[in-house]
């Protein structure tokens, strides 16, 4: 316990020493000094947030070893701060390690994370817990005090990490957290963002394995996921959060060099953008040294999306 409060203490000091670092994206992936994965998106103002997990693990190690959360933010889509890390996993005084998939949403001017961890010896697996800073930069502090979601709240999938991928959409003051891995669940979110309210929900997809992500474009709502293994990513459509969603085929193509692929979709001065994993990074990389990309994302008439072509080049400056 001493170690642990030492290892908080150690991560708050460091956070107020270290300094936010400019660099300037050239093409995918957008950073390359380190390696990074599961992005999230978030626009408050006139920025764009881009939030990710953090793979550490050992040369040729095929494991995920991820510790904390980053924080990257932009104006125009080419210059980039890579803020302090805002959230580490010693700030969940419950869980035990493993910073996964995760996503911030601003809520009555408070920004909520919601994020995917492994649970401490009191609870099998993974959870999802939520932390909560004033400023999208954070720092962020543990919202509850304990996770918001265990692995034991659902059943139907007999693995221990069914509990993760947490994503939410606030629709007509509505909170919905949608999670999961081999089966989909969502549940609506009291106003404070930290309290359920009413019974899960499943969602039946095709082949889905986890990541989904909501949005929302002229009256449709799309739910993209990792689809089959390794991912591609797919998506449905409703006209409803709530559903019925209808399928829609496959939007990206496996991510080169990656089992996984995670997207966030954002709308960000007028352009959607596609953000994404691969493992392009050499030496190192593959599924366990992932690198955050971004491509643009298009529509067709009928609302449908175009199938993302994944580049190297990437995308372009936003003009003042
Ligand atoms: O990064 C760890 C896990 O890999 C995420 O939670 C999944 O979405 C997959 O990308």
């Amino acid at each position: 316990m001493k170690l642990f409060s030492v290892s908080i203490a150690l991560f708050a000091t460091l956070n107020v020493l270290a300094q936010d670092t400019a660099f300037i994206a050239a093409g995918n992936p957008i950073i390359r000094h380190k390696y990074t994965a599961d992005a999230a998106a978030l626009v408050y103002k006139d920025t764009l947030y881009v939030y990710t997990g953090h793979d550490v693990a050992p040369a040729k190690e095929n494991r995920y070893v991820m510790h904390d959360w980053l924080c990257f933010s932009t104006t125009d889509m080419k210059h980039w701060t890579e803020h302090p890390s805002p959230l580490n996993t010693s700030i969940f005084k419950w869980a035990k390690d493993d910073a996964w998939a995760s996503q911030v949403i601003e809520r009555n001017g408070k920004f909520y994370w919601f994020v995917a961890i492994t649970h401490d010896s009191t609870h099998r697996g993974k959870a999802i817990g939520v932390a909560v800073a004033d400023n999208p930069k954070g720092p962020f502090k543990d919202a509850i005090g304990k996770a918001l979601i265990t692995n034991d709240m659902t059943t139907e999938a007999k693995i221990s990490w069914d509990d993760i991928d947490p994503t939410v959409m606030i629709d007509k003051g509505q909170a919905y957290l949608f999670w999961g891995n081999t089966t989909l669940h969502y549940v609506k979110l009291q106003e404070n963002m930290i309290e359920m309210e009413g019974a899960f929900k499943k969602i039946e997809l095709p082949k889905f394995t986890e990541a989904p992500w909501v949005h929302q474009r002229n009256g449709w709502y799309y739910l993209s996921y990792a689809y089959e293994f390794p991912e591609k990513i797919a998506y449905a459509m409703s006209r409803n959060i709530e559903g019925p969603w209808e399928y829609k085929g496959i939007l990206n193509e496996i991510a080169g060099n990656s089992n996984t692929n995670h997207q966030a979709i954002v709308a960000y001065k007028g352009q959607w953008y596609f953000i994404y994993h691969n493992g392009a990074l050499v030496p190192d990389a593959g599924s366990f040294h992932r690198s955050v990309c971004i491509d643009y994302l298009y529509y067709n008439k009928d609302g449908t999306m175009k199938r993302v072509v994944m580049t190297s080049e990437g995308v372009k400056p936003i003009k003042k």
